[in-house]
């Protein structure tokens, strides 16, 4: 699928640390290249939207933060290879059209459109590869069938709806030394099996050699789109094996950094890691990074609980994308926070502060902000600390008239990807 337009990324001279991020899987920050080879290529997967609603500040913090995580690792000279996929198909997609008579299709593309636009005017750098769940279904199918002949996916018999085909994951059978269950997740079974039904899953299903096992292949309803899924049957995918066999296709294995809020964390990345090693015997990601929740009023914000502040809305409202951004910056990406009038308003003052103050730049103090951005930015992506130099510089005695600005400027964008 087309992304949307790449930005001019201005390159900076100097250098930076390697970039160190806090890893789920382990609980500990982790380099995310090796000491001898800090600029080796790195390899991104981040969890895209389910495109049934806009785009809220919460999605937009989490593509923000891997948006610097990009920009972090272009600014050490490597190259990134970047994958986001689009739930294109999903049951919350389709009740959603169905609840409002649009058709799924319609509906996913005008979001997707929506989607590409906020992505843009807040500066992010897109994928190289931007896949649908519907276009990965012939490159899913094979996987599935893999599993199957392997005996790490089952049928399960058919439910109260008389439905024969539907394809589930033998967690237990697939564990090997690339993954077992809890892996990525480190949580108890009861944290699982909470999580697991609240976040798509059903404990419920007769059939299942374990209450967590994931769905792999949902087989045809009436009503629901289906695909020819050869020895499978017609049906649609399970959502995890969505994203196992995209970054698979399109990323190494395993690929540098699994990316997504901390929702996705189980069952989501737990099993979209344990569908790619079941398949192939290795790890999914090397690193599992994941970004806290953005809530309002009190409340995370969801387009299930309807508490949404959208970028669009912002945008058409006149608000500065520079600001927005600034805003979502301002807060350390695995924090749980709250967004407020006050954070944005807050971001507006600062931004108009230094665009205000850089025209008095020199260039020795503009080289020594670049260096505090850049070891705070490789510290775990530390923004709001990152910001907060940029604030400290703005309160010194101008040193110059204006010959480091636009070294400011291009420090900014490339690291930040905040345009003054
Ligand atoms: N399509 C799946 C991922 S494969 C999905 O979770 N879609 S989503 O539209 O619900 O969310 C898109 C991304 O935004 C995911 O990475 C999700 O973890 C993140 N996200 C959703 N809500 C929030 C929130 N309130 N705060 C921060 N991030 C969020
Ligand atoms: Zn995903």
């Amino acid at each position: 699928m087309l992304a949307w337009t790449a930005p001019e990324v201005p390159h900076v001279l100097g250098s930076a640390p390697i970039l160190e991020v806090f890893n789920t899987s382990s609980g500990r920050k982790e380099p995310t290249a090796p000491a001898d080879k800090a600029n080796a290529p790195a390899s991104l997967y981040v969890c895209g939207i389910t495109p049934y609603d806009a785009t809220h500040m919460g999605h937009a913090a989490t593509y923000v933060t891997f948006d610097l995580m990009h920009r972090t690792w272009l600014d050490n000279g490597r190259t990134v290879s970047y994958t986001q996929n689009i739930t294109d198909v999903d049951d919350p997609l389709l009740e959603r059209a169905n609840a409002t008579g649009v058709d799924w299709r319609d509906l996913a593309a005008d979001q997707v459109q929506l989607f590409r636009e906020d992505m843009q005017a807040l500066n992010v750098i897109p994928p190289q590869n931007y896949v649908g769940a519907v276009e990965s279904i012939d490159w899913l199918v094979p996987f599935i069938e893999q599993m199957l002949a392997e005996d790490v996916a089952y049928r399960v018999p058919a439910g109260d709806d008389g439905v024969e085909g539907d394809i589930y994951f033998d967690s237990a059978k697939a564990a090997n030394g690339a993954w077992e269950l809890g892996r990525v997740s480190g949580y108890d079974r009861k944290t699982m099996t909470e999580f697991f039904a609240e976040r798509g899953g059903d404990p419920w299903r007769e059939g299942k050699r374990d209450a967590l096992d994931p769905l792999l292949w949902r087989a045809a309803r009436e009503g629901e789109p289906s695909w020819d899924g050869r020895s499978l049957g017609t049906g649609r995918p399970g959502w995890h094996i969505e994203c196992s066999v995209i970054a698979r296709k399109t990323l190494p294995a395993p690929f540098t950094v699994q990316g997504g809020g901390s929702d996705l964390i189980f069952p989501h990345h737990e099993f979209s890691a344990g569908h790619a090693a079941a398949v192939d015997g290795k790890e999914l990601a090397t690193l599992y990074a994941h970004t806290g929740m953005v809530g309002l009023d009190g409340e995370k914000m969801s387009k299930s609980l309807g508490n949404l502040v959208l970028v669009s809305k912002l945008r058409a409202d006149g608000v500065d994308p520079m600001a927005i951004r600034a805003a979502l910056l301002s807060q350390h990406y695995r924090s749980d926070w709250f967004w407020t009038d006050e954070l944005l308003a807050r971001a507006q003052q600062r931004i108009a502060t230094w665009r205000e103050r850089i025209h008095g730049a020199g260039l020795a103090e503009a080289t020594a902000l670049l260096t505090r951005i850049r070891a705070r930015m490789a510290d775990d992506l530390n923004a709001p600390a990152a910001l907060e130099a940029v604030d400290q510089w703005a309160q010194t005695e101008a040193e110059g008239s204006g010959e480091g600005a636009e070294l400011i400027r291009n420090g900014l964008d490339a690291l930040l990807g905040l345009k003054l």
